[in-house]
């Protein structure tokens, strides 16, 4: 590939059952105006089901992760993309793809580095439990609060910016905080964030994460950033 203009990279483990769509809705979304422009890593920690040879298939670059956790996993896809543009998303179906080209364009349009879905605005019926609906709201609201943002979602996995702000965030956290983090971290060093409602959809396969586990986890984090004590 001469010039790899958008990386998109997704983290998975044992995700056979949503894999080829996914890998389908970003091939769908990105072919028209980027085909031979476009990578997709697909960063594996030790999936045991057909993850890795559905994504290869369908045309990802499979990397090795055998570490544990979410906050890794990007860290590793991060290091490696060659993009000017970076798109994250699950490997579970929950985020459309088909935004990834429209971000680009206003990242571009707008002069700005980060874009943030925003998946609770427009979020449907039954598509998130009461639980994670109210352990979203004290997460996002601690956020605001603790960093002076004002997120509407900030356990949103879906992003896209320039590779480049790399350089200028620091990114700790091994685990889910991650995607909080590179949030706090965007509007801490005043780059050009901006967040954008996009649709959710219902998981496919098996949730990796432990609601109560990781929710009390996140809003740690969060604690332990503000006060510079956050590890990995
Ligand atoms: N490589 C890797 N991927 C992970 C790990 N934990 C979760 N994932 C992937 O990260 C994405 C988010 O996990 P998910 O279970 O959907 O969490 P949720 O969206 O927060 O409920 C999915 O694509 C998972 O397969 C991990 O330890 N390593
Ligand atoms: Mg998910």
């Amino acid at each position: 590939m001469a010039e790899v203009r958008i990386s998109v990279i997704i983290p998975t483990m044992n995700e056979e059952e949503s894999m080829g769509e996914v890998m389908d809705a970003i091939n769908k979304a990105l072919e028209p105006e980027h085909k031979g422009y476009y990578e997709v890593l697909v960063v594996d920690t030790n999936s045991k089901d057909r993850t890795r040879e559905i994504a290869t298939e369908k045309g990802a670059v499979v990397i090795d992760e055998p570490r544990r956790g979410y906050g890794r996993a990007y860290k590793t896809g991060f290091a490696v993309a060659k993009g000017t543009y970076l798109a994250t998303l699950d490997a579970d179906c929950t985020y459309p793809a088909d935004v990834i080209p429209n971000f680009v364009k206003i990242l571009e349009s707008e002069k700005l580095d980060f874009i943030t879905g925003d998946r609770l605005s427009k979020l449907k019926k039954g598509v998130m439990s009461r639980e994670h609906r109210i352990g979203n709201w004290v997460l996002k609201t601690t956020m605001n609060v603790l960093f002076n943002m004002r997120l509407r979602d900030s356990q949103s996995g879906m992003w896209v910016f320039r590779r480049s702000i790399l350089d200028k965030i620091e990114l700790i956290s091994d685990g889910m905080p991650l995607s909080q983090e590179i949030k706090i971290e965007v509007w801490r060093k005043k780059l050009r964030g901006k967040e954008i409602p996009i649709s959710y959809h219902i998981r496919k396969g098996e949730v990796k994460l432990n609601s109560w586990g990781d929710g009390m986890k996140n809003l740690k984090y969060l604690f332990a950033k503000r006060f510079n004590r956050a590890k990995p």
